[in-house]
């Protein structure tokens, strides 16, 4: 239901562009955009794929060969992923195994969401439009091919990709996301293009589990099904990463939460790629809802709850890294990871657009960039020194509405997601996202959208905005979560730590009682931005 816009209150004025850097050159057409003809790409109903990962280690924790490889990559580096964006080329539409929760309309289930598909590209196509994108976008620092399939199950379109922009765009990490069965075939190949980030999709390493997730596989010209289909994914995905991370090729491995079916099992997982050598663990949760046609969605498979996810994620993160801030992106996908710009370049509007790939302003951007981070971290550290001393079991949930660079700088009703910190007195950590309906749709109130978005955020004690109208804040009052808009444009980290020592004092003081929230939900239904 519709309701008239509520009015708008903050006290710092307007959100600025993400890291407060302005979006800088627009491509130059040189023909109208309409006769792309035989250079489209092609119609996108493809198969699909999905993954995700992200360390919250930095520099003093990695050596730095390591943290040359991850600085700048968004999903390796849950810091790197408030400045750096990366793009997908979907060059990839085969796949050579059946997952329970995918749908071949869609993207791969294992490196995207439910719900949404690609535009196929050629590889020429792809590099073209890597080109477009790498000057548009100057903080794009990542090329990866997730699908809409599996890169492996499609070797020369993956490759030849691979080849031309390494050719043409030399300073772009390339990053490969596979199911694994094909992975030992071609790790040689992988390692001659210099593709330096690899994601597997492991979700399991009991075939037994594996025939509750996997129909079929198709291997070595034949059909394997149930437990001997598993086992034999799961032999080729170990060994995959095995030979990987003994050429130095940092992996990072995906798994999809399936309660009842692989979520106790997960943790055996974890053990086995870190022994394995995974830099990196991306427990995702399964998306399911009967529209998406999936074999989970139509049967009532559930995906975990927000906490569940929480739990499992903290209870394998004193074995390795963990990747919270996946955002199951699609195969096509283009931007920071929590926004979506694949729209703006399409195959028809840019492959008759001609694009000078200037390194040099490249890399003056990235510099400003991490002056941001630096100025970021510098904040938070000096914030952190305001706890020194302080003990107490505390610790809260906070959300907050961001458009990027680390700061507070998204409204209430425009946030498509919301990022979730938690605070005690070591610090705060990005702990994981929450995507919501819209709240102000065309100028107007979503009423409706309110409820979603407290059950999106309903562990939260605080939603932290660049701006709020009365009615949400009364409503979010009501459902117990404080609106906070007192940090409006300020780093997150700095102002989530600002809000815990203000919390701590108001319990000390009695003016607030401590309570734990409840769980909050992960949204099931289909996506489409
Ligand atoms: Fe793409 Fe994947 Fe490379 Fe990232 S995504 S191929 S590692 S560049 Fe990242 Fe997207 Fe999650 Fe994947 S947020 S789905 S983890
Ligand atoms: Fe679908 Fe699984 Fe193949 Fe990805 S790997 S395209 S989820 S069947």
């Amino acid at each position: 239901m519709q309701q008239p816009r509520c009015g708008m209150e903050n006290t710092k004025g307007d959100a600025m562009e993400p890291g407060g850097l302005k979006r800088v050159a627009q491509l130059r057409v040189m023909q109208p955009a309409t006769s792309g003809s035989g250079q489209q790409g092609c119609g996108s109903k493809g198969a699909s794929g999905k993954s995700s990962c992200g360390s919250a280690a930095g520099q003093g924790d990695l050596t730095p060969e390591i943290w040359e490889k991850v600085k700048n990559h968004p999903c390796y580096s849950e810091q790197a992923h408030h400045h750096y964006a990366r793009m997908h080329a979907a060059v990839a539409p085969a796949c050579n195994i059946q997952c329970n929760f995918c749908n071949r309309k869609y993207d791969c289930s294992n490196e995207s969401r439910p719900g949404v598909v690609s535009e196929r590209l050629t590889p020429e196509q792809a590099a073209k439009k890597v080109l477009a994108v790498a000057s548009a976008i100057p903080q794009m620092t990542v090329l990866g091919i997730a699908g809409p399939g599996d890169p492996l199950a499609n070797p020369e379109k993956t490759f030849k990709t691979f080849e031309l922009v390494q050719k043409t765009a030399p300073d772009i990490k390339l990053c490969l996301s596979t199911n694994g069965l094909m992975l030992p075939d071609y790790v040689d190949r992988i390692q001659e293009l210099n593709v330096d980030h690899v994601t597997i999709t492991i979700n399991m390493i009991d075939p037994v589990v594996g025939a509750k997730i996997y129909p079929w596989v198709f291997y070595n010209h034949k059909r394997y099904t149930g437990v001997e289909g598993a086992r034999i994914l799961s032999e080729r995905q170990l060994l995959g990463l095995e030979m990987l991370t003994a050429r130095g090729i940092l992996c990072k491995v995906n798994s999809v939460m399936i309660p009842g079916i692989n979520d106790r099992h997960l943790v055996e997982v974890n053990k086995a790629v870190k022994s394995r050598g995974a830099f990196l663990h991306n427990i995702m949760p399964l998306i399911s809802a009967p529209e998406h046609g999936t074999v989970f969605g139509l049967s009532g498979q559930r995906g975990p709850t927000a906490q569940e996810l929480k739990v499992l994620q903290d209870s394998c993160e004193g074995e390795m890294n963990m990747m919270r801030h996946c955002r199951q992106c699609r195969a096509d996908a283009v931007g920071l990871l929590g926004e979506d710009r694949s729209a703006e370049f399409t195959a028809d509007k840019i492959m008759d657009v001609e694009v000078t790939y200037d390194l040099a302003r490249r890399q003056a951007y990235q510099e400003k960039v991490e002056l941001q981070r630096e100025g970021a971290a510098a904040a938070m550290k000096a914030e952190l020194e305001t706890l020194a001393g302080k003990q107490s079991n505390i610790s809260i949930l906070i959300a907050v509405a961001t458009k990027g660079g680390g700061r507070i700088n998204e409204h209430f009703g425009h946030a498509k997601e919301f990022q979730v910190y938690e605070v005690g007195t070591a610090g705060a950590k990005f702990v994981g996202h929450r995507r919501v309906d819209l709240y102000c749709q065309g100028g107007y109130a979503e009423e409706d959208s309110l409820e979603t978005v407290v059950r999106a955020i309903n562990d939260c004690v605080a939603v932290f905005v660049a701006r709020i109208g009365g009615c949400p804040r009364e409503g979010l009052i009501a459902a117990g979560i404080e609106p906070v808009d007192r940090f409006a444009l300020e780093y997150i980290e700095q102002s989530a730590i600002a809000y815990f020592t203000d919390y701590l004092e108001r319990v000390r003081t009695g003016e607030i009682q401590h309570t734990q929230r409840g769980d909050a939900d992960i949204r099931q239904g289909a996506l489409t931005a």
